[in-house]
């Protein structure tokens, strides 16, 4: 059995601070209507892909925040999404923030958190991120706040890998991306396939002199990642101009030899849809055949906590 389908990023472009839920849902089914003219069984989505990306700010009306937040999943806002694709029989990987239940993580109200979807419209896995960026407390000294330790709690999922579409599948949240580690884990579990929503500033303006470095910065521990662990990688931005902070694109699609074979052309929402094939990561995990040839008594250093 061939183990080869169509599968695609789809970009979202800026979310506004107000803008509702049923506008978002409206444009991520147009991606999966748009997925589905183009043969597509999979579709990945950004990081937070229902709302704007709030951690810029730090908001003081607690109802504010709670409505970046779903209760459930899919709930009675987000039901049609699921409904379109399971219509046309489209998986898909999408970023949100989880609310916790009563009682967890104290003073943060969830998680930033994603699942994988199967065509059937069932919620197959889900992923809670481990690697957030920025600050836990506000900053006056700096020009952009990111503040994803005052909202979220740690992701406490560890790093799990689910079967799906024929394969395995894994998903990292953004920052993720840039931690070796990250990669490693699903690597070790046989990821064939690791979906990835982002929220990446363009440029950071408390530190110019890396905005020329950014895209970089941004497909080199993806295009090594996906090369050292044999993977496909389909990474998904939320990009353009969002409340005044300019949001990378360059979503994309690496192989498993770590070349970039597609890569999105605008800051909107686009459809960037690309043939994948899982078979093609078996020479990669050949190469770097784990079992033959790592050498897990030298790393202790990897896991041990920093002292
Ligand atoms: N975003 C950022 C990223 O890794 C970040 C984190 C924080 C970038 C501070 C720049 C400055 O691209 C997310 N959402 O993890």
């Amino acid at each position: 059995m061939t183990r080869a389908f169509t599968a695609a990023a789809a970009q979202l472009g800026p979310i506004a601070r107000n803008e509702s839920r049923a506008s978002v849902i409206a444009r991520m089914v147009a991606l999966i209507e748009r997925a589905a003219a183009a043969d597509c069984r999979f579709v990945v989505f950004p990081e937070m892909a229902l709302t704007t990306f709030f951690p810029r700010w730090l908001i003081e009306d607690a109802e504010e925040v709670a409505s970046f937040f779903e209760a459930e999943m899919p709930g009675p806002e987000t039901r049609p999404l699921f409904e379109a694709a399971r219509t046309h029989g489209i998986g898909f990987y999408l970023g949100y923030c989880e609310r916790a239940a009563e009682g967890e993580g104290a003073d943060h109200l969830g998680f930033n958190t994603s699942i994988l979807v199967d065509s059937s419209g069932v919620v197959v896995g889900k992923y809670r991120k481990v690697h957030l960026p920025g600050n836990a407390v506000y900053d006056p000294a700096l020009k952009l706040q990111h503040l994803e330790p005052w909202y979220f709690i740690d992701g406490d999922l560890g790093f799990p890998v689910f079967e799906m579409l024929g394969g395995r599948l894994g998903m990292l949240l953004c920052n993720d991306r840039r931690w070796p580690e990250a990669w490693r884990m699903l690597g070790l579990q046989g990821a064939e396939l690791v979906c990835l929503g982002y929220n990446s500033p363009a440029q950071l303006p408390d530190n110019p002199a890396q905005n020329a470095l950014r895209k970089m910065h941004h497909l080199l521990p993806m295009q090594s990642a996906a090369y050292q662990n044999g993977t496909w990688i389909i990474a998904s931005a939320k990009a353009g101009p969002e409340e005044g902070c300019d949001m990378m694109g360059h979503s994309c699609v690496i192989a498993p030899s770590g070349e970039l074979v597609a890569l999105s052309a605008g800051l909107g929402d686009e459809l960037l849809p690309y043939s994948i094939d899982l078979d093609a990561t078996a020479e990669y995990k050949r190469f770097f055949d784990f079992k033959t040839y790592r050498r897990p008594e030298c790393y202790g250093l990897i896991a041990a906590p920093h002292k």
